[in-house]
C-alpha cells in the first residue's frame, strides 16, 4: 500500500542565485545534449535551476509517459516566457497558453477545424500536390548545378500553409509571399537562440536589438493577418468553411474565443506548419545524401507500387511502408523539437516516485529518449528498418514520441504526416538527390534555433526517367 505522497526529492544540480545552475552547464552546446550528458552522471531524472526557475529534466521514456500521459493533466501547464508572450499576446494561442478551460475549448476548436480540412477531404491533398508540383519544377530547373534546397522547400511548405489557413495561392516571387517568408524568418531568428527554453528571463529589462527586431516582425505579421481576417469576415457565408480562418470564425460561437485568439491561432498554425515540416524534410534529405542505398530502396518501392505515370496519392500510403519508416527514422534521429515545449506542474504531483511541487518546470528530453541505447540498437545509426518487423509490418516503439503525447500532443500531427509523405514520395518519384562532385556529406550535428535544424548543405538533382 502507498504511504501517502512521495517524499523523495529529485537530485538537484548545484546552483547560485540569479544564474541558477548555468555555471555548471558547459555552455555553447545545445541544451538537449547538455541534459543527455548530465543524465549519465545524475541519472535519468534530475533537477536544476535555469535562471530562477526550478526545472526538472526527464530523460527516460517511462518517466516521459508519466508526465505526458499517465499524469498528463498534472503537467499540462506552460510557463510564461518573454518572447512567446510577445508572440502570442500573452498566451492567446494554443502552444504557449497555460492550461485553463478557455485553452481547452480553443484547442478543441482548432482540432475540429484541422479535421475538417485534413483527413476528411481531398482538398488538402490537392493543395499539397499543387505545391509539390511547382517545387519539383523548381528543383529540376537546377539540373546539374549544386544548390541549397532549403529556400525552395520552405517556400513550398509555406505555400501549403497559406492555402490551408487563408486560401491564398501564390505564384513564384509574389511580393506578399516574400513578406510572409521574411517576417517568419525574422521571428525564427529572434524568438529563441537555443530552443524555446527561456533561460534568461531578465532579458526583457534591457532594451535590445533582438527584442526590437522580434517586435517589428510581429507587427508585420499582425498587419498581414488582420487584413486577411477582415477580408474573411466580410465574405463569410453559412456554407462550407473555405479555410482554417473561416472555420475558426464560424466556430467562435461563444465569445470567450476572441478575435485575438483567432488571429494568434492562424499565426501559430502558420509558424508551426512551416518550421517543423520544412526542417524535417531537410533532415531526411540530408540523411538520404549520407545513405544513397536508402534513397534507392524508397524509389524501388515507389516504382513497384505507384510507377511513374501518375502522382502519388494519400491512398498509396498504406503500401509504401519503407518510406514511412524513413520518415519515422528521420524524426527519431533528429527530432525538430528535442526538448518539446516546456511543461509546468499544475499541482503537486510525482515522477518516478519523486515528489514534484506545483509550478515546477518540466522538460522532456526527447533527444535522450530517442537515443537511449537500452531501447534502440545503435541509436546513432540511421536505420529505417527499425520501424519494421521481419514480415515488413510497421512497428511503433513506445519510446518514439516526436510529436509528444497526451493533452499537449501536437495538434498538427496528421497534417504534418500527410505533408511529409506527399512531399517525399513525389520528390523521390520524380528525381534523385546526390552530393555535388567533391562535396563532403552534410553535417549532421545541426544547430539549435527555435527548432533543431541542419546546417545548410548543397544537393544536385537529377530527373528520374520513368
Ligand atoms: C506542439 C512536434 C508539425 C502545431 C508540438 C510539440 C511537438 C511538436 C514536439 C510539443 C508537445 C509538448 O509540448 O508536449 C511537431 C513535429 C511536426 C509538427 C515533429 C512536424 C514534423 C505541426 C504542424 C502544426 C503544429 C504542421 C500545425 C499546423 C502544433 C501546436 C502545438 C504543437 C499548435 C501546441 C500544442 C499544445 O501546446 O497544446 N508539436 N509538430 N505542429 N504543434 Fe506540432
Ligand atoms: C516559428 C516561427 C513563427 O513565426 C512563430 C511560431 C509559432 C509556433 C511555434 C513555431 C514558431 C516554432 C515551432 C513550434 C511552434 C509551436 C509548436 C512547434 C514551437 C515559433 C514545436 C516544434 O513544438
Amino acid at each position: 500500500s502507498e504511504a501517502g505522497p512521495p517524499r523523495v526529492k529529485v537530485p538537484c544540480i548545484s546552483w547560485v542565485p540569479v544564474l541558477g545552475s548555468l555555471p555548471w552547464l558547459r555552455g555553447g552546446r545545445p541544451l538537449h545534449l547538455i541534459f543527455t550528458q548530465l543524465s549519465y552522471s545524475y541519472g535519468p531524472l534530475f533537477a536544476l535551476y535555469l535562471g530562477p526557475h526550478l526545472t526538472v529534466v526527464v530523460n527516460n521514456h517511462q518517466h516521459a509517459r508519466e508526465v505526458l500521459l499517465l499524469r498528463g493533466k498534472d503537467f499540462a501547464g506552460r510557463p510564461r516566457m518573454v518572447t512567446t508572450d510577445l508572440l502570442t499576446r500573452g498566451g492567446k494561442d494554443i502552444a504557449f497558453s497555460d492550461y485553463c478551460p478557455l485553452w481547452k475549448s480553443h484547442r478543441r476548436l482548432v482540432q475540429n477545424s484541422f479535421t475538417l480540412f485534413g483527413e476528411g477531404t481531398s482538398r488538402l491533398q490537392d493543395m499539397v500536390l499543387a505545391a509539390v508540383d511547382s517545387l519539383c519544377e523548381e528543383l529540376l530547373s537546377m539540373e546539374g548545378r549544386g544548390f541549397d534546397p532549403a529556400p525552395a522547400v520552405t517556400r513550398a511548405v509555406t505555400n501549403v500553409v497559406c492555402m490551408l489557413v487563408f486560401s491564398a495561392t501564390y505564384r513564384h516571387g509574389d511580393s506578399e509571399l516574400q513578406e510572409v517568408l521574411r517576417y517568419n524568418d525574422g521571428i525564427v531568428q529572434t524568438i529563441a537562440g537555443g530552443g524555446l527554453v527561456d533561460i534568461y528571463p531578465w532579458m526583457k529589462v534591457f532594451p535590445n536589438k533582438t527584442l526590437s527586431k522580434l517586435k517589428a516582425c510581429i507587427a508585420v505579421r499582425d498587419r498581414l493577418l488582420t487584413h486577411k481576417l477582415e477580408e474573411h469576415k466580410a465574405t463569410l457565408t453559412d456554407n462550407q468553411p473555405r479555410d482554417l480562418l473561416d472555420a475558426l470564425l464560424m466556430g467562435q460561437v461563444e465569445d470567450i474565443i476572441t478575435e485575438d485568439h483567432v488571429l494568434m491561432t492562424a499565426a501559430e498554425a502558420f509558424g508551426a506548419g512551416v518550421e517543423t515540416t520544412s526542417t524535417t524534410l531537410l533532415w531526411i534529405l540530408a540523411y538520404l545524401l549520407h545513405h544513397p542505398q536508402v534513397q534507392e530502396r524508397v524509389q524501388k518501392e515507389l516504382d513497384d507500387h505507384v510507377g511513374s505515370e501518375r502522382p502519388v496519392r494519400v491512398s498509396d500510403r498504406a503500401r509504401l511502408t519503407y518510406l514511412d519508416c524513413v520518415i519515422n527514422e528521420g524524426m527519431r534521429i533528429r527530432p525538430v523539437s528535442p526538448v518539446l515545449i516546456p511543461h509546468t506542474a499544475m499541482t503537486d504531483s510525482s515522477i518516478g516516485g519523486h515528489h514534484i511541487s506545483r509550478g515546477t518546470r518540466v522538460l522532456v528530453n526527447m533527444w535522450s529518449i530517442h537515443h537511449d541505447s537500452a531501447h534502440w540498437d545503435k541509436p546513432d545509426l540511421f536505420n529505417p528498418d527499425r520501424f519494421r518487423d521481419h514480415q515488413g509490418q510497421r512497428v511503433t516503439p513506445s519510446c518514439f514520441l516526436p510529436f509528444g503525447a497526451g493533452p499537449r500532443v501536437c495538434v498538427g500531427e496528421s497534417l504534418a504526416r500527410l505533408e511529409l509523405f506527399l512531399f517525399l514520395s513525389s520528390l523521390l518519384q520524380r528525381m534523385s538527390f546526390r552530393l555535388p562532385n567533391g562535396a563532403s556529406p552534410p553535417d549532421l550535428q545541426g544547430r539549435m534555433g527555435v527548432v533543431l535544424q541542419p546546417v545548410p548543405y548543397k544537393v544536385v538533382v537529377t530527373p528520374r526517367v520513368g
